[in-house]
């Protein structure tokens, strides 16, 4: 198929160049902070020579790094290749650099005061855990400068809906735009808890917080975030994993509703994260509990349409009987190198969603509830399909952007299958030690295999050793990226001007669906959904909480 082609522009060039790049060291920074918790649950070190012995210092380096600030740069980076390219339209590159400057100030900012230990909180800044007031602002310049990155793109696609009326709107755009639809609405609760309660107080203006209204606003923003992180790699799987594959997308309806139902049903579903929390009442947490297993419907959904779309392509390459096709894909090939970050994630994402339905069953997340399942789970998913197709995707968009062929690509394609070996025994390991009680991201002082711990016990230590194995082969794996990436961004230019191309799928049933068109209703229906779900729990938290708690610090437990 001929693919359109789009020549780069200087300034795109240089600004990709910083929007994949430096993300791309935090990220090599926070996978050292990860190996580093491994090593220190196992008692193999007692302190990180670069972070010191503050357990909660490496975990919140960890987490911020790369939960928050490498999957929120890909996004934004990613949009700016996608949107113009989708709909053949220069971006305006003022507001472009105006928002990766924002990003980058911000996250420099928060990273600065987890480095010098005044922002141990967390990648989910609890409070009474308290950080200094320029690591909240960090976070929300952060958001601020991925929300411009979002509203720049808007009048362009306002634009190509009047020049092209009636015609659809390309498949990655919609992916894209619902993305950031979600994270908009998301981040509107996690920028009020910053702005009026977090901020304020840890400027000393106010002496107490109201924990239960901080966390239960986090989690309005917490879960959909986990769908921010994933819709990306959505977009790739529905836009360009078929082509990969040698095939076609099964269906393009079902892509564009899947999107669709990500709108409405992403965010009514955080208290699924508080079931164990005292102030909301259980009818509440059951209808978020309803609406989180309607969240998994778009999922069940992709696995159907990509399991189609994957079988095509199998077959079409000489694949034969019931499962023959699934031997035929190109998991090896280094022309098509991208395919293998796609296809391991989903092969993970499998497990990851499994073990998502698990902890939304009330009872059966009152066992895993605070263990080291929960670890175990979302390494499925956001270090599965998201990390695996970040990493394909920015290795793909730097060698487009700086002009270069990619490095070493027979080492680039083993990095996926050592990943996926080494998260599988990983949270194997956590789940299976989070099953009798290991607990998560508790510092058991100092290690979790210290017999002298009061929450000691013998049984989670074969558990902890087995993760550690998990680390260490998911560390090398990325150590080998890092060379490849690196080796790209160091190697010489290609003939000729930079290009984007994307090997955008054809669809295979492309009917047109009339009310899978416009944004509007979905937003509509999202917006009443969050009100029906939200109003009684924020009425319930605000009515049973008295309102105010005093800092605590968890390595000085004493309140004060
Ligand atoms: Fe989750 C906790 C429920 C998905 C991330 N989740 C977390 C936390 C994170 C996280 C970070 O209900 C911890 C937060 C914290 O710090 O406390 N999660 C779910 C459910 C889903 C789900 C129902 N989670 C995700 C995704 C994440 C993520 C995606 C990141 C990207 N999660 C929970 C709950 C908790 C939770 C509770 C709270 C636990 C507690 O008590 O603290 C669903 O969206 C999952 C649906 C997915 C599927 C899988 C579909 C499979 C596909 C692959 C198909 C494969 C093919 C390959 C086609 C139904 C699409 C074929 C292969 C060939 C070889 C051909």
């Amino acid at each position: 198929m001929n693919q359109y082609v789009m020549k780069i522009d200087k300034s795109s060039q240089y600004l990709m160049a910083v929007l994949l790049i430096i993300p791309m060291i935090m990220l090599v920074i926070g996978v050292y902070g990860g190996l580093m918790q491994t090593l220190f649950r196992a008692g193999i070190v007692q302190s990180d020579p670069f972070m010191g012995p503050d357990y909660y210092k490496g975990l919140t380096m960890h987490g911020v790094l790369n939960a928050i600030v490498f999957t929120t740069f890909f996004a934004v980076a990613f949009g700016n290749a996608v949107i113009p390219y989708a709909l053949k339209m220069a971006m305006n590159m003022t507001w472009a650099w105006v928002s990766g400057i924002l990003m980058l100030f911000g996250s420099l900012m928060a990273g600065i005061m987890i480095y010098i230990g005044e922002a141990t909180v967390l990648y989910t800044f609890y409070p009474p855990m308290k950080a200094h007031p320029l690591f909240y602002i960090g976070l929300t310049l952060l958001v601020v400068g991925s929300w411009i990155g979002f509203f720049n793109w808007i009048p362009m696609y306002l634009r190509w809906r009047k020049e092209n009326p009636g015609r659809k709107i390309p498949l990655s755009v919609v992916g894209i735009f619902v993305t950031f639809i979600v994270w908009l609405i998301a981040t509107s609760a996690v920028a009020f808890e910053i702005l009026f309660m977090l901020l304020p107080w840890s400027m000393g203006l106010v002496d107490e917080i109201n924990v239960m209204l901080a966390r239960t606003l986090f989690w309005f923003f917490g879960h959909p975030l986990v769908y921010f992180w994933l819709l990306p790699a959505y977009v790739m799987y529905y836009s360009y994993m078929s082509e990969l594959a040698g095939g076609k997308l099964y269906s393009d309806g079902a892509g564009r509703l899947v999107f669709y139902l990500f709108i409405i049903f992403s965010i009514p579903v955080g208290t699924h994260h508080q079931y164990m929390d005292p102030s909301i009442g259980a009818e509440w947490k059951l209808l978020h509990g309803f609406f989180t297993f309607a969240v998994t419907l778009p999922s069940l959904i992709t696995a159907f349409t990509l399991a189609a779309s994957l079988e095509y392509a199998g077959r079409k390459r000489g694949g034969k009987g019931l499962f023959g096709w699934m031997f035929k894909l190109p998991y090896f090939e280094k022309d098509r190198w991208l395919f293998s970050y796609l296809i391991t994630g989903l092969i993970i994402f499998i497990f990851g969603g499994i073990s998502g339905i698990v902890n939304a069953s009330y009872q059966m997340n009152t066992a895993v509830h605070n263990t080291a399942w929960v670890p175990g789970h979302f390494h499925l998913t956001v270090a599965g399909p998201v990390l695996l197709a970040f990493m394909g995707m920015s290795l793909y968009l730097l060698g487009k952007y700086l002009n270069k062929e990619v490095k070493m690509k027979g080492l680039s394609l083993s990095v996926p299958y050592i990943w996926m070996i080494g998260v599988f025994i990983f949270s194997w390991g956590m789940m299976r030690g989070g099953l009798i009680g290991m607990p998560r991201r508790t510092n058991t002082g100092p290690t979790y295999a210290n017999p002298d711990s009061v929450l000691f016990q013998p049984e989670w230590i074969s558990y902890i050793d087995i993760s550690v194995v998990g680390g260490v082969i998911m560390t090398l794996s990325i150590l080998i990226y890092a060379v490849v990436f690196f080796a790209t961004v160091f190697s010489k230019k290609r003939e000729g001007e930079p290009e984007l191309t994307f090997p955008v799928s054809e669809a295979y049933h492309n009917e047109e669906v009339s009310w899978l068109r416009n944004f509007k209703p979905w937003i509509i229906v999202a917006i009443i959904l969050i009100v029906i779900a939200y109003t009684p729990v924020i009425l319930d938290v605000l009515g049973s909480t008295y309102g105010g708690s005093p800092r605590f610090d968890p390595n000085n437990p004493i309140p004060y």
